[in-house]
């Protein structure tokens, strides 16, 4: 079953399957009310947090597709109140959705205005790294590379 592996800087590292996630503190039942024009349901990221228990010299949050193939890397601080949703229906979140795991972080800046921005909502959710510093971050740099990766977004899930 599908898994979502939270590492790095934190005490117990542990995975995260549909039913873990479903069993934490601070369930959203309707993202939508958060983060406007989405659905499903989700747990707040400080619940998992909480859960693994965060070392004291973390300073950044890495978001990895399952893939490995999109990381956003971005201060803690910033995402005190980002959201994973996991939940559409009580099933699984659908990869058109970006699921089974997707990172959403309320109020960002528009793609590649700085360094926490829409971008960093990374979708097929796989490991979450905790680090001290900046960790990995493929997210392109010039509106070029952006553009491009959009147009092969749209076949990500089909992948
Ligand atoms: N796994 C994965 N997540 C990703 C991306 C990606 O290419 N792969 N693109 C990012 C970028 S650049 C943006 S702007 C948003 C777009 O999400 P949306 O299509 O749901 O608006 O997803 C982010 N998450
Ligand atoms: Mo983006």
């Amino acid at each position: 079953m599908a898994h979502l592996r939270v590492e790095g800087e934190a005490v117990s590292p542990r995975n995260f399957d549909f039913a873990a996630l479903s069993r934490l503190p601070g369930q959203i039942a309707n993202i939508g009310c958060f983060i406007p024009g989405r659905e499903g349901g989700g747990v707040r990221l400080q619940s998992i947090l909480d859960e693994v228990g965060l070392e004291g010299a973390a300073t950044h949050i890495t978001l990895e597709s399952a893939d490995g193939k999109f990381a956003a890397s971005v201060p803690l601080e910033a995402v005190w109140d980002a959201i994973i949703a996991y939940r559409f229906n009580d099933g699984p979140l659908p990869p058109q959705k970006g699921g089974p795991f997707r990172f959403f972080i309320p109020h960002v800046e528009e793609c590649t205005t700085g360094e926490v921005d829409a971008c960093a909502n990374v979708k097929f959710l796989g490991r979450i790294y905790l680090s001290r510093g900046p960790g990995r971050d493929t997210r392109p740099t010039s509106k070029a590379a952006h553009d491009t990766l959009h147009i092969q977004e749209k076949h990500q899930h089909l992948a």
